[in-house]
Order: structure tokens, then sequence, then C-alpha cells
């Protein structure tokens, strides 16, 4: 089915928004979804949630690193939601039997200090110094992922309906901006095991460049930047599955890690 209509996306969202809280997985969508219905859908979940109280915490980008492109097989940039209600706090507890398949990934996570709100005709170049000028925190981060789908397999449009597989997140201890955060060493530690490392610079060469394309993003998309939000910049590794027990460490070079440990099953236990 192509979506041709404004309850067709809403339809899509319902379904998603089920799959995610019945940590039930659901069919890939139609090959046929062109990429602005995907964030429609992703804007109705958002819409979804809200109504059951949640509040939006910021927006989360995805594939800024050549390892998740080579993971997920898929190579653009693509921007989700965050709220409240996925926020695990620093050295928490992370509840796996709410979610189908989770894996998890190291991020590095800005703090945008004042709203803002694109001009009208703005360039991206100007909105993204203006997200860049109102970051004033930084912090190593966990994002937890959960795609909704089969077999954690989809395509762009699939994954960037599904609130790009936007499941939990959590912050580790902020630190003031503006500081050196390019060619930093960035480790997955799973049990005190180094699983997957890279450095900072994976995110776009450098993770200020995240700015420009969240900005490119947001003059497309319309996507939120209110005072005290959030921004994941992406990974900068493979991201690991999770199992019950396992301790995770998001330690990145000058930063306090952020830690958090996994406790029950998920619906479904990934093979590797
Ligand atoms: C999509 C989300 C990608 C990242 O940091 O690259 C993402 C997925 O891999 O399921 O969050
Ligand atoms: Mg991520």
């Amino acid at each position: 089915m192509s979506p041709e209509t404004r309850d067709d996306l809403v339809g899509i969202a319902r379904v998603l928004d089920e799959a995610e809280r019945t940590a039930t997985p659901t069919r890939q969508l139609d090959a046929k979804l062109d990429i602005d219905h995907a964030y429609q859908i992703q804007r109705q979940i958002r819409n979804l949630r809200e109504q059951r109280g949640e509040s939006y915490a910021g927006p989360k980008l995805g594939f800024t690193s050549e390892s998740k492109m080579k993971q997920m097989g898929v190579s653009d940039i693509i921007v989700g939601f965050l709220t409240d209600a996925m926020a695990v706090n620093d050295g928490g507890t992370l509840d796996l039997s709410e979610m189908v398949h989770p894996r998890i990934e190291p991020e590095i996570v800005f703090h945008i200090g004042e709203t803002v709100i694109p001009e009208p005709d703005e360039t991206i170049e100007s909105l993204a110094q203006r997200i860049h000028d109102a970051t004033d925190k930084v912090a190593a981060g966990l994002e937890i992922i959960d795609s909704r789908y089969e077999a954690f397999r989809f395509s762009l449009s699939d994954v960037v309906a599904d609130n790009t597989s936007a499941a939990r997140f959590v912050v580790g201890s902020w630190q003031d901006f503006p500081r050196e955060i390019d060619g930093l060493l960035a480790e997955l530690i799973i049990d005190g095991q180094v699983i997957e490392s890279s450095t900072s610079s994976a995110i776009l060469g450098n993770p200020v460049k995240a700015f420009a394309q969240l900005a490119s993003m947001t003059l497309k998309y319309g996507f939120d930047l209110p005072a005290d939000s959030v921004i994941l910049a992406g990974s900068m590794t493979a991201a690991a599955y999770l199992r019950p027990d396992m301790a995770i460490e998001a330690r990145v070079e000058g930063f306090q890690s952020a830690t958090v440990t996994a406790a029950n099953s998920p619906t479904v236990i990934e093979e590797g």
C-alpha cells in the first residue's frame, strides 16, 4: 500500500506505536513509502506519545558514522526524536523486557541551552552556527535502539517511520562546551571488555558537523530544538546486542563514562 491520506499515515503510526508499547515485532512497511511520508508517520508517533503525557526531549541523528551505515546497510543520515520516557539514568537499570531485540551504542550528546527556531529562508550554515552557539554542554552517552521490525531489518523509509529505532538513552555527566571533541578515543565496553572502539571523528569526520546535518534536516522536516533538550550525534561504532545482566559503559576520552546495567530478557534474543 502506498499511503495517500493522512488516515493511512496515522494508521501506520498506530501499528508502529503499538509494536513499541507491546514489544512485539511488526512487518516491514511497503517499499513505496517515500521519505517525506516516513517523516510524517514519525511525527504522528510523536503526537501519540505526547497525547499519553510524554514530553519531547530532543532530536537524535542516525547513520552519521561509517560503522553504523555498514552494519545496517543504510547510508543516508536520519533524524528521530527522544522523549522523557526514553531517558534512563546514568548508572541506572535498563528493563529489556520492554523491548523487542534491543542493541546499544556509544554516542556523544549535546545539550541545547536556549531555544533555536529557524528564521524564514535561513540558510543551513546560519542555522548550524546558531545550533552550535546554543549548545552549552556535552556528555558521553549511550543509545539503546530497538527496531520494531522483524529481524531488525528495514529500508530507509521503514526506519525513519519507526522513529529511527529510538528506544532509550543514557546521558553521562555534562561538561562545558566548547572543548576539543574531535579525535577522542571512544569505546563501547561490556562486562569490562572493549567490544567496539573508534574515535569521535567517526561522526562525520568531526562531531560538530552534526550541527550542519541537523540544521539541514530541521529546515526540511521541522524538528524542534527547545531549550534544555539534547541532541544525540549518532553512534561512533556498530551497535552491540543486549542481553540480561550485561553492564555497559560508553567511554569517551576526557569525559566521564555513561553506564547502564541491563535486566530481564527482551522479546527476541538475537543470534551472535
Ligand atoms: C537506526 C538508528 C541509527 C545511529 O546512532 O546511527 C542510530 C538503527 O540502526 O536501527 O541511532
Ligand atoms: Mg544512535
